[in-house]
């Protein structure tokens, strides 16, 4: 077993109240997590001489201090770029920020990323979005140690559209991020630059973060069970890594890129005013046309492309972004027991947008957007026997399909030939509706029992005998539930359906209008009780790509919620 790996997850669980279980012998299923965990080593990608680069960076990721709150620096840890060659606008640091500098890409463009890594454990860069070969997706495979390099060797197919990038070592993730490592990369193509969107400095990323601080200005990060359970959530939001956020702006058209960055915390973006939010894009690019939504939901992971018009607006007015009040993603359980300093659902501000300038011209918001095709059910290989994505959820483990993360278990539903377009339905396994349960997620309940099926049975009993009271096994499902983001590496995806059970609709009806379902997506957020059908094309490459939940401490701290497709 990896020896750093192994010491963090140990020091975890001694921080934690789970390390009263070490002395007492650790439960079998999470001495399986535990040993199931190895990772196998591969040596680090060298640049080959027959790839010529249009573009190439050297990214280096290290610790920093940097000034957030007054008084004391924060330490940090910093993704640093330096183009080595490439049109100026590759790279874009964004001035007093621990986040990594925005990479700006063209379709079509081959892209050489040299990763040096000077911190102290293993970490690799994963390019959350962008369709790209195995070997190049950051798969924790590839990790690589202090003073390693990576090289990144890939031709830009994505259409433009707004990615991420960020560590993705195993069970390292979450807390990589949540200490800086993250950056926002736009990439631009002939369809998009066509329609005259607000750019330059009308066209504004915003990456929304919740941290916590001690009384020396330093992060603070999951310390308790709960934080593992439910996610870790800050106590002050970060547009962009700065607190108390402002933007001023001219009375026209803008553009805001927004990413949520957060580890676990999701948003629902509103208007103060109650004017509706223009959305035009999603993760994987520009819808059709525009959709204007009362309010909109971010999950951890997710994008929004919004067109924010301040024409007709007087100079000196303001507009607050906020987080509307909504119900329903955390555990009942879990908030009953615990009050948040900045609850997630409260209604909160983001971001104050102050006009400061009035201008006469500003651009149209155009009609239609994007040309592309919508998957029908007849363009998958599987139209009766979707992919199974079961989220199951326990006290001390929450799993997809039955099994925590370990390499080279594939199960076959895992499988997935290249080039072919699947139907996949993520659901929750136990709890949530019942109203939906049919044959899939019982075939997928029978295929989690051979092989190692210790950790989710043993995991529900626990929580039966320990934590629920008189509540027991059956009240346990709706009680642990809660909303995860999944995210699907590779290609993206588009959304055919989502239903809901009848248990679930009134803390549905808080989010639900909130969902854009017309685009490309890499990220769903999949609430309590719900039934997701996507559709997703695997083309082009073999090889592992991850799907994962993207509440990070769900994706690794040992919870588990994460898994492989192996594309053959
Ligand atoms: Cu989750």
């Amino acid at each position: 077993m990896n020896k750093s790996i192994n010491l963090s997850r140990r020091r975890f669980f001694a921080k934690t109240g789970a390390g009263l279980l070490v002395g007492a012998g650790l439960p079998s299923w999470l001495q399986a997590m535990e040993g199931m965990s190895e990772m196998p080593k591969r040596a680090p990608n060298k640049a080959s001489p027959n790839f010529h680069p249009d573009v190439e960076i050297d990214l280096l990721t290290k610790p920093s201090t940097i000034s957030i709150l007054p008084g004391q620096p924060t330490q940090v840890l910093q993704y640093v770029a330096k183009l080595i060659k490439g049109p100026a606008n590759t790279v874009t640091e964004i001035p007093g920020s621990y986040l990594g500098p925005i990479l700006r890409f063209e379709k079509g463009q081959k892209i050489r990323i040299n990763l040096r890594s000077e911190l102290n454990e293993p970490t690799i860069t994963h390019w959350h979005g962008l369709h790209v070969p195995a070997l190049m997706d950051g798969h924790p495979l590839y990790a690589i140690d202090k003073v390693q390099v990576f090289v990144y060797e890939f031709e830009m197919l994505n259409r433009a559209s707004m990615s991420i990038y960020h560590p993705h070592p195993h069970n390292m993730t979450a807390s990589q991020v949540y200490h800086g490592l993250a950056g926002a990369i736009l990439v631009t193509d002939p369809e998009e630059q066509r329609l005259g969107l607000p750019n330059g400095e009308y066209e504004i990323p915003l990456v929304i973060q919740d941290r916590r601080f001690d009384d020396n200005n330093q992060l603070v990060y999951a310390s308790h069970m709960r934080d593992r359970m439910m996610g870790f959530y800050g106590d002050r939001i970060l547009i962009n890594g700065r607190p108390d956020f402002n933007l001023d702006v001219a009375s026209r058209a803008y553009r805001f890129r927004i990413l949520n960055g957060s580890t676990a915390r999701i948003y629902k973006l509103a208007w103060d005013d109650n004017s509706p939010i223009t959305v035009i894009g999603t993760e994987g690019g520009l819808l059709e046309s525009p959709v204007h939504k009362p309010y909109v939901m971010l999950a951890p992971g997710e994008r929004l492309d919004v067109w924010a018009d301040f024409s007709g607006r007087n100079v000196g007015s303001q507009l607050v972004l906020r987080s509307r009040s909504f119900s329903g993603v955390l555990p009942k359980m879990a908030t009953r027991m615990h009050q948040m300093a900045l609850p997630v659902g409260s209604d909160y501000p983001l971001l104050t947008v102050k006009v400061t300038r009035q201008v006469s011209d500003s651009p149209a918001l155009p009609n239609s957007l994007s040309t592309y095709h919508h998957y029908q059910i007849s363009d998958t290989v599987n139209p009766n026997n979707p992919v199974p994505i079961a989220i199951s959820e326990g006290p001390m483990s929450m799993l997809l399909n039955g099994r925590p993360y370990a390499y080279n278990d594939v199960l076959p539903s895992e499988r997935i030939p290249v080039n072919t377009i699947q139907l996949m339905e993520i659901f929750h396994a136990h709890g949530g509706s019942g109203g939906h349960g049919d044959d899939k997620s019982k075939e997928q309940g029978e295929g989690m029992q051979h092989g190692n099926d210790k950790p989710q049975a043993e995991g529900h009993k626990m929580g039966g005998m320990g934590m629920m009271g008189g509540e027991g096994m059956a009240g346990m499902g709706t009680m642990m539930s809660m909303a995860h983001p999944i995210h699907l590496h590779g290609q993206s995806f588009q959304i055919l359906s989502r239903s809901i059970g009848a248990a679930e609709s009134e803390d549905y009806a808080t989010v639900k209008d909130g969902f854009i379902e017309g685009g490309f997506k890499d990220t769903v957020l999949v609430m309590p009780g719900e039934r997701v059908k996507i559709i997703k094309p695997f083309q082009d490459f073999k090889g592992l790509f991850m799907y994962h939940c993207h509440n990070l401490e769900h994706e690794d701290m040992g919870m588990g919620m994460m898994r492989d497709f192996s594309v053959e």
